[in-house]
C-alpha cells in the first residue's frame, strides 16, 4: 500500500496489479490536488476475505470514497459497494478480449440498492474517477475546493493557448 503523508481520504483498489497501468491515472490526479490516498491491490475472486476486510474497515480508518477498477467480470466495484456505505466509483479497466465492454456492464449494471457509480472505460474513467472523488471531498473542503478549480482553470487554459491542432 501506497500513500501520502497524512491519513488516507481516497482508497484506490485495483484487483489486478495489470491494472495498475489504468489506475496509477487515478492516483496520479490526486496526487496533484494534494487528496491524500492509498493504492492497494484487491482481488474480488483471488482475495475474498481481504475484499471484505478493506470495505469494512474503511469507514473507520477514514477513509472517505473509494475508487475502484478492475476488468473482465469485474465484480471489484459492486462487492466493495455491498460491504460499505462509502460512496463507490467504478472504473472498467480495457480489457483484451472485449476491450473492456465486459468491465464497463459488470460495473454499470448494478441491481437497484448498491449503487457503483461508473466511469468510463480506461484512462479517461480513472482520471475522471480521481477528479469525481476530489469533487466529493471538495463539497467540505475550501482549500480542495480552490485546487480543483485552478485545475480546471489551467485545463481550460491549455485548450485556449493551443487552438491549432497543426502546431
Ligand atoms: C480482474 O481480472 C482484474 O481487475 C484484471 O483487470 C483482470 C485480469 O487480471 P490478471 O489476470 O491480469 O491478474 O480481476
Amino acid at each position: 500500500m501506497t500513500d501520502t503523508a497524512s491519513a488516507p481520504r481516497v482508497g484506490v483498489v485495483m484487483g489486478s496489479r495489470s491494472d495498475w497501468e489504468t489506475m496509477t491515472h487515478a492516483a496520479d490526479v490526486l496526487a496533484e490536488l494534494g487528496v491524500p490516498h492509498e493504492v492497494w491491490v484487491v482481488s474480488a475472486h483471488r482475495t475474498p476475505d481481504l475484499l471484505f476486510q478493506y470495505a469494512e474497515e474503511a469507514v473507520g480508518r477514514g477513509i472517505q470514497v473509494i475508487i475502484a477498477g478492475a476488468g473482465g467480470a469485474a465484480h471489484l466495484p459492486g462487492m466493495l459497494a455491498a460491504k460499505t456505505r462509502l460512496p463507490v466509483f467504478g472504473v472498467p479497466v480495457q480489457s483484451k478480449a472485449l476491450n473492456g465492454m465486459d468491465s464497463l456492464l459488470s460495473i454499470a449494471q448494478m441491481p437497484a440498492g448498491i449503487p457503483v457509480g461508473t466511469l468510463a472505460i480506461g484512462r479517461a474513467g480513472a482520471v475522471n474517477a480521481g477528479l469525481l472523488a476530489a469533487a466529493v471531498l471538495a463539497l467540505h473542503d475550501p482549500a480542495l475546493a480552490k485546487a480543483l478549480d485552478a485545475y480546471r482553470s489551467r485545463q481550460t487554459q491549455t485548450v485556449l493557448d493551443n487552438p491549432d491542432p497543426r502546431s
